[in-house]
């Protein structure tokens, strides 16, 4: 992002000297979490230099998942806390939508106006004519999911978070009935661990400590992935599969298990649902059948199999990555039936893992203000912003268009699917938006009101591992900087304004998140606070279903009822009749065509989280320029040199950027590191003009790395 130069910045803050080494006696160690959108969640220690001051943050030698790592962009966040283009005062828009021109105001005016702009646009279509949009900017419970609570009091628009997790967590639960797996640490004591379709060396750092001392152990790290990334470049074995098609691959592995032998018929029978059926079903899914999907050779396949085959204690970790496809949630399911036929659950070191969300049990009913919810209240979908603003009926689900914006935790103008819609939706003069950030993003630059929002370490929260067992506290160390508001703190003020009732309203972070544990069987923030953190991991007999899986009847589902998943409110899509019955390659991805003969995958970038850390100088540096990564061959076809501009396009729009010859990847694949400001780009357009925001099966999600392209040279 460029630094908003027009924006007013009336109170300077210092930056913060570069680092200071560990326990030189000078830092006082704060312990913390990290609140950024990752599976990670690190447990942080903070050195604080003076009251409004960091220096290092290093990763908490003592916390068992952790174990004194963290990621480099985090490791510099002093960088980020104390730069000098963070938002410090309400600013109200004077300048045309996206422009920088924006004057300073107090608190109480940006209040008023915003209250004001809410209820003209409830006055004009109803309560549902204001939408609250979020994410994940922050993970903390408080700040992240309070929003809820003002928007189930006023009765606006609901949202149904598919943007990340919704293939990914569906699948996974499609067979085990619940959304855990086997303690992630164990990857460790893994024979075999499988990394599939995630790149943890860049979005994950914590699964290579894990992974990197099962192979000290001698196990084998196999990477399944759609190009040699930095974690691929770490395996024993690498699968480089076509995007979207890992169902072909889980089925040929299932093919060569039930042939050769390694199915555990006892398991099978006591543990899943219909595994004749199963095995029927494979048989005619063939290596020699995968491979023509796949791209994978035969031998490979095989090969794969053979050592999944004779190791019991195979992990899977499976990742985001490769449920970003049209077919995803199958695929998903189809990766994770393979420690079903194996029996692998039973072992220590063995079974899958891909998130831990379900051990926590939370009660967010004050948090979120769930005892206010109006079920009739219509859920539109996040992914498909972009249509739900330009008014297309059937993302609007029939109600009334949007005339009011809320946005805290996210930059739908950059990371959101098919921008060109999205863009024109925001541009609307009848749409009133307000940002509350961190920074003026390509977002915040189209609202009428931007607020300045505090950074993690300048309030309370509380943090669960996604990726991990460990509840953690992220207690305020620092004061915010000029007048940074937290999300708490402007929901509370809004709904006064609104005239929004919730005992929530009235409460502190701190006893937000009192209540919170309390209510969920975690005891106090007291014994949080001195603790730090929680290991909730469930025992072992839990953790890998030895006492049956979640399901009603006990086993993993080869077969899963796919309807289960509807929320409420929201129409599942007309694809989920058509999802296989058993696990398979379904294809009904953006396969390439004549005019479009390429395979895009959008997969992130090690120095940017999504959409933030662009913003810090450091990051930018070290991810250069936007590139396109494309085969040295079909490179050499097209005529396109390595470094040369080029153009992608497809139905969608087009986008110009630098190509780069590498030859990581299978023919026919394309592979930009994402996500770049749109205006790190020529014409302003970034590569999510390029991506679809049709809902995808069972029910929405975004399928960031399944896009058709053209690609053409340009001088
Ligand atoms: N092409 C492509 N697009 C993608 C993806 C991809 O792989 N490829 N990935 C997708 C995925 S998985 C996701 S999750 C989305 C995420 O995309 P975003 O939701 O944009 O993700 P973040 O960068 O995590 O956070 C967004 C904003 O939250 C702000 N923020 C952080 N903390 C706070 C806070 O306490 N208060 C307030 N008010 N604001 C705060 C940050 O400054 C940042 O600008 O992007 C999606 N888009
Ligand atoms: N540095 C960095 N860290 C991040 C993020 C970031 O943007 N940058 N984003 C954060 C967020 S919000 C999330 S959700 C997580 C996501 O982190 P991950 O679980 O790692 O998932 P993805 O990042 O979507 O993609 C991971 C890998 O999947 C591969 N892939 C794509 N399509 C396929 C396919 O069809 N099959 C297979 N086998 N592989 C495929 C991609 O090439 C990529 O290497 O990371 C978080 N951490
Ligand atoms: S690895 Fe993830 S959780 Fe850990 S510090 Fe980096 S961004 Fe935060
Ligand atoms: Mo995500």
């Amino acid at each position: 992002m460029p630094r908003n130069r027009n924006a007013v910045r009336p109170v300077p803050i210092m930056n913060a000297p570069r680092s200071l080494a560990p326990g030189n006696g000078k830092a006082e160690v704060h312990y913390s979490a990290c609140p950024h959108d990752c599976p990670s969640t690190c447990a942080l220690a903070v050195d604080k230099l003076d009251g409004q001051t960091i220096g290092r943050v290093r990763g908490a030698e003592d916390n068992s998942y952790t174990a004194g790592v963290i990621c480099a962009k985090v490791g510099r966040y002093a960088e980020r806390v104390h730069h000098p283009d963070r938002l410090l005062k309400p600013l109200r828009r004077v300048g045309p939508k996206g422009s920088t021109q924006f004057k300073e105001i107090p608190w109480d005016e940006a209040l008023k106006r915003m209250a004001d702009g809410f209820n003209a646009a409830e006055a004009r279509a109803g309560s549902q004519a204001v939408w609250p949009y979020y994410y994940a900017g922050t993970m903390g419970l408080v700040m992240r999911d309070g929003i809820h609570r003002l928007r189930h009091a006023k009765r606006y628009s609901g949202q149904h978070s598919t943007i990340c997790v919704t293939l990914a967590w569906n699948g996974f639960i499609a067979g085990t009935g619940r959304l855990a797996g086997a303690d992630p640490r164990e990857m460790a004591e893994a024979d075999v661990l499988v990394i599939w379709g995630t790149n943890p060396v860049s979005t994950q750092i914590n699964v290579m400590t894990h992974a990197t001392r099962a192979k000290k152990r001698g196990g084998k790290l196999v990477v399944v992935d759609t190009y040699r990334n930095g974690t691929a470049e770490q395996a024993d074995m690498f699968l480089c599969v076509r995007p979207g098609t890992d169902g072909a691959l889980a089925c040929a592995v299932m093919h060569v298990l039930f042939r050769d032998g390694h199915a555990d018929r006892d398991y099978l029978a006591k543990y899943t649902d219909c595994p004749a059926d199963l095995e029927a079903h494979v048989a005619s899914r063939t290596p020699a059948w995968a491979s023509a999907i796949t791209g994978l050779p035969v031998a490979e396949i095989e090969a794969f199999a053979q050592l999944v085959g004779q190791h019991r204690k195979t992990f899977l970790r499976l990742g985001y990555g490769f449920s970003r496809s049209r077919n995803g949630a199958v695929n998903m399911h189809a990766a994770s039936c393979i420690a079903a036929v194996t029996g692998a659950w039973q072992y220590r070191g063995g079974g899958a893992f891909h998130n831990n969300g379900a051990i926590y049990h939370w009660n967010k009913s004050m948090i979120e203000g769930l005892d206010v919810l109006d079920p009739t209240v219509r859920v539109l979908d996040q992914s498909r912003i972009g249509p739900v603003l330009c008014g297309e009926a059937d993302a609007l689900m029939g109600g009334p268009p949007v005339h009011g914006l809320f946005i805290q935790n996210t930059n739908p103008m950059m990371v959101a699917p098919d921008l060109s819609k999205v863009h024109r939706g925001f541009a609307r003069d009848d749409l009133f938006v307000c940002v509350h950030e961190q920074f003026l993003t390509e977002t915040a630059r189209m609202a009428d009101i931007v607020l300045p929002a505090t950074m993690f370490l300048e309030h309370d929260d509380l943090y669960q591992g996604g990726g991990h067992q460990h509840i953690l506290l992220g207690p305020k160390i620092i004061e915010p900087p000029g007048e940074c508001r937290s999300n708490h703190e402007v929901i509370c003020a809004l709904a006064k304004e609104l005239g929004a009732d919730h005992p929530g309203f009235a409460m502190s972070a701190r006893e937000l998140i009192d209540w919170t544990l309390r209510n969920s069987g975690w005891g106090t923030l007291q014994e949080l606070a001195d603790k730090r953190w929680l290991d909730c991991q469930p025992d072992f007999e839990t953790a890998h279903y030895l006492k049956g899986f979640a399901n009603k009847d006990g086993k993993f589902h080869f077969r899963p009822d796919w309807s289960r998943f509807r929320p409420h409110g929201f129409v599942e899509t007309a694809l989920v009749r058509d999802i296989p019955q058993l696990p398979d390659h379904w294809p009904v991805i953006e396969e390439a065509t004549e005019e479009m003969p390429f395979r895009l995958v959008t997969a992130p970038a090690r120095s940017y989280l999504n959409s933030s850390f662009t913003e810090t100088p450091s990051s930018r540096k070290r991810e250069g320029r936007p590139q396109a990564k494309i085969h040295p061959e079909d490179a050499a076809r097209l005529g396109i040199a390595d470094g040369q501009r080029i153009r992608l396009g497809n139905g969608r729009g087009s986008m110009v950027l630098h190509a780069e010859h590498f030859a990581g990847l299978r023919r026919g694949v394309i592979v930009v590191e994402s996500i770049w400001p749109n205006d790190a780009f020529e014409e302003g357009r970034g590569i999510n003009f390029l991506t679809g925001a049709d809902a995808v099966a069972p029910v929405g999600g975004a399928a960031f790395h399944d896009n058709r392209v053209w690609v053409r040279p340009l001088n």
